[in-house]
């Protein structure tokens, strides 16, 4: 009990240190402050909380593809900022990550409601040997939002794995996380696993994770880097148009290029 109050008393401590920051300094009072508490409680894994915050945003008309690009984002990245600083250790990234996945699970279906479009299918995994999930459940959830059908092979997705998804459910995009260093090769492997079954005409490969440079995806012949979810939804509507009629598939390539 009195961890739960201490627990809760740092939570606030928090809050008020975030806000006096700028950040969402464009949104009104009441968000702001929701916004705020969101972030705070994936940082301090404050799960209890969550549920409660998310129907509260909802009730307030703040969709919920604005709630995961934004707070719930910007709070796990503090996480990860933290613990590479050894601000944290494993058991709260854990607590954070569960906060996290939690949070994002209230959305999903909200998200796929918000759907706008139909633009396709797109195939993403975690490449084999890496189990982080977190962005890679970000990243599919605004294609999701931005109207693409998303097929989730989940975490530790072997080449075999992807090549099966690719003939069983014809993407247009194939998407890759990894988040090692000592396992981003198997991005590589996969992309020439995909190029052996005879299936990498047919579809654009998109690659990201905190260690993948555009550099990178490049020497491993993927077709685009994505920075973070933003990235990804924008590189695959690109891919998406230039293969419409009327398509500009040069400028396409330029756009992918970049950045
Ligand atoms: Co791990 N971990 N972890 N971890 N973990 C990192 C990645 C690490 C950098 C931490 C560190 O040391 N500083 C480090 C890797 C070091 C390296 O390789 N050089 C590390 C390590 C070492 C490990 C273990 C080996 C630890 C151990 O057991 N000793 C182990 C690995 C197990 C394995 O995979 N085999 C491990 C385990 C874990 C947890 C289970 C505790 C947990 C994962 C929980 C989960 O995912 N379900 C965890 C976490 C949470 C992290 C950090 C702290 C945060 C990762 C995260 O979720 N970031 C991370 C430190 C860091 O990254 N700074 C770390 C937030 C997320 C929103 O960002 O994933 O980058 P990110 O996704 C972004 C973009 O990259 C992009 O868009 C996303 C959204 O904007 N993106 C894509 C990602 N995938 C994309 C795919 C696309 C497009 C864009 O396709 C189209």
């Amino acid at each position: 009990m009195a961890d739960e109050k201490k627990d809760t008393k740092d939570l606030a401590h928090d809050i008020d240190t975030s806000r006096v920051t700028s950040r969402w300094r464009d949104e009104g009072d009441v968000v702001k402050d929701l916004f705020h508490r969101l972030e705070w409680n994936i940082i301090d894994g404050e799960f209890a909380g969550t549920e409660e915050l998310i129907d509260t945003c909802l009730k307030e008309g703040i969709k919920a593809r604005t709630l995961i690009s934004g707070p719930m984002a910007l709070g796990i990245e503090e996480v990860g900022r933290r613990f590479k600083a050894d601000e944290f250790f494993l058991p709260e990234v854990m607590v954070s990550a569960k906060c996290m996945h939690a949070a994002l699970g209230i959305l999903k279906p909200l998200i796929v409601e918000e759907k706008m479009d139909d633009l396709g299918t797109c195939v993403i995994g975690t490449i084999q040997g890496d189990i982080h999930d977190i962005g890679k459940n970000i990243v599919s959830m605004m294609l999701e939002a931005a109207g693409f059908t998303v097929v989730d092979l989940g975490v530790s997705v072997p080449p075999e794995g992807f090549i099966q998804a690719i003939k069983d459910n014809s993407p247009v995009i194939v998407g890759m996380s990894a988040l090692l260093t000592t396992t981003m090769n198997m991005q590589g492997e996969t992309i020439k696993a995909i190029a052996a079954a005879g299936l990498r005409e047919r579809i654009t490969i998109l690659v990201g994770g905190a260690p993948v440079t555009q550099e990178w995806a490049e020497k491993i012949g993927a077709d685009a880097y994505c920075e973070d979810a933003m990235v990804a939804v924008d590189k695959a509507k690109v891919c998406i148009n230039a293969q419409l009629p009327g398509g500009h598939p040069a400028l396409a390539e330029k756009l992918l290029a970049s950045g």
